[in-house]
């Protein structure tokens, strides 16, 4: 507000040209800004804001007339003007009106507090060199990272000028090299396909005899089955076969073949195609239960450690009958098993091998090439600032400890929050943009698009650029859920400071 204002009522008379003219003194009212308040031939003021025209000995005399306030600079009277103090050896400065003689020392020579009563000693000199001793501090650190800088400018640049000059003969090589690698490409294509030929030629021809075999069991099979011999199964010879015996009461009945056989009888045909996978699956099954009973009594002697009677060796015999390999699955297994590629098949896909490693190393070439061609435009369409100096922070990253959490900044790449000594953590953001604006864009980043905060949004982080003698994340915090703010000091965002104009006074 304060400085608005300044702004509002100084530059209006900048252009005024007032060095000839001797100036009174107006309190409260700095030498440069004299020549608006000196009297007209009249003996009038006219308000700086144009309201009204009085009489210049109603200006400071405690007693407020102009809607600014530009006639009571040296009093309380209006108290929405400002008051200037000179501060002579330290900075003049201008504090509102309404704090003139308020018993209350603002201006450090005191003059603010000329007729409260109030004895206001002069501490400028001391502040003053307080300040300056500050000043030369801050200036001394940018002095030293503005050196720095300017080497860092240099690599980058070097950075810079190498990649664009690695990049044309990448593009060059990468060029000469397609048309072998189009052509060893057409090459393993044009034997991948011969190999893939024979291949299906040979499983297919297999697959043929398979299904015959495969028949021919069934056949085998059914003809067991069908034990009257009248081309035809029913449920009475179905209900013969014990692996059929779900419950384990030593007989088949009705309801356990009926899933099996939902048709009063089945001939061939419905047999190959609607019950044979099935029976051999229970019958299998059936096989595997047994197995695992056998075995659990086998354990169950061992722990009683107690000699076998004839009871018991009779059954294990039974056992062991049946433990022997069902001959339909054996023959399954092998009817099954796909014959051995021939020679001819397997030159041929030794060809293919040949042809693919061939096109492979080329391949790798190419696709090393690219990535290399890729990185390199990659750098020169970033920005990295007006003389590439911020390419020197290029796959670099700062860590800093902030309770429990380790926080670090990668410039370019992606910020992140773990537990201490943890390893991975959470993405607290990708590198967006330069987002200082347009007076000072280097001076800001933005990160975005980072993991999804529960019940809120991406994370995101904003970095606050200073400027330091050296690379340091100096401060950490999270003004909002899951929107972090890094304050980052580094050489790169230190000016000359020896260019830069104090102004004290308006
Ligand atoms: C984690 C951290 C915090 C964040 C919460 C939000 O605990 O990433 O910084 O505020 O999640 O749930």
């Amino acid at each position: 507000m304060l400085l608005q204002l300044l702004v509002l009522l100084v530059p209006a008379a900048l252009g005024e040209d007032v060095t000839q003219r001797q100036l009174k003194p107006v309190k409260g009212v700095p030498h440069s800004r004299l020549h608006l308040y000196q009297s007209s031939t009249t003996d009038t003021f006219r308000c700086l804001d144009g309201s009204q025209t009085i009489l210049y000995s109603q200006l400071n005399d405690d007693y407020c007339d102009c809607k600014d306030g530009s006639d009571e600079p040296g009093t309380s009277a209006c108290g929405n003007a400002f008051f200037y103090c000179s501060n002579v050896g330290h900075k003049g400065n201008f504090i509102p009106t309404n704090r003139v003689n308020d018993k209350l020392c603002d201006c450090c020579d005191g003059s603010d507090e000329y007729d409260s009563g109030v004895e206001c000693p002069n501490i400028c000199d001391e502040l003053g060199r307080a300040a300056r001793i500050e000043r030369e501090k801050i200036a001394s650190v940018a002095r030293k990272g503005f050196q720095k800088r300017q080497e860092l400018a240099k690599e980058g640049q070097a950075l810079r000028d190498s990649k664009l000059k690695d990049v044309e003969p990448l593009r060059q090589e990468r060029a000469n090299i397609e048309p072998e690698r189009a052509r060893l490409e057409t090459e393993k294509k044009a034997v991948e396909e011969v190999e893939k030929k024979l291949q299906d030629e040979h499983r297919n021809q297999w697959e043929a005899v398979r299904i015959e075999k495969k028949k021919l069991r069934a056949t085998d099979w059914f003809d067991e089955l069908d034990l009257d011999k009248s081309g035809k199964i029913d449920r009475e010879e179905l209900r013969q076969n014990l692996f059929l015996d779900n419950d384990h009461d030593g007989f088949v009945s009705e309801d356990e073949v009926k899933s099996y056989l939902t048709i009063d009888e089945a001939d061939f045909e419905h047999f190959q195609s609607s019950m044979y996978d099935r029976l051999k699956e229970a019958r299998h099954q059936h096989r595997e239960e047994m197995k695992y009973k056998e075995e659990q009594e086998k354990e169950k002697a061992k722990a009683l450690e107690n000699a076998p009677d004839d009871d018991d060796l009779l059954a294990e015999e039974d056992r062991h009958e049946e433990e022997e390999e069902d001959p339909e699955d054996v023959r399954a297994q092998e009817d099954d098993k796909m014959p051995a590629y021939p020679p001819e098949i397997n030159e041929a896909s030794e060809k293919a091998r040949e042809a693919r490693r061939l096109f492979d190393e080329v391949n790798e070439k190419v696709q090393d090439l690219d990535a290399k061609i890729r990185e390199a435009e990659d750098f020169t369409n970033s920005d990295y600032g007006e003389n590439y100096e911020w390419a020197a922070l290029k796959d670099k990253c700062f860590d800093r400890n902030v309770q429990q959490y380790t926080y670090q900044f990668c410039p370019f790449g992606q910020n992140t929050q773990k537990d201490v000594g943890a390893y991975g953590g959470t993405s607290l953001g990708n590198f967006k943009n330069w987002s200082g604006g347009e007076t000072n864009k280097y001076s800001k980043m933005h990160f975005g698009d980072g993991q999804q905060c529960w019940n809120g949004p991406k994370r995101s982080t904003d970095i606050s650029i200073e400027c330091g003698e050296e690379n340091e994340l100096v401060e950490v915090t999270e003004p909002a859920k899951c929107e972090y703010l890094f304050t980052f000091r580094t050489p790169l965002a230190c000016t000359d400071p020896d260019k830069e104009i104090v102004h004290d006074e308006f």
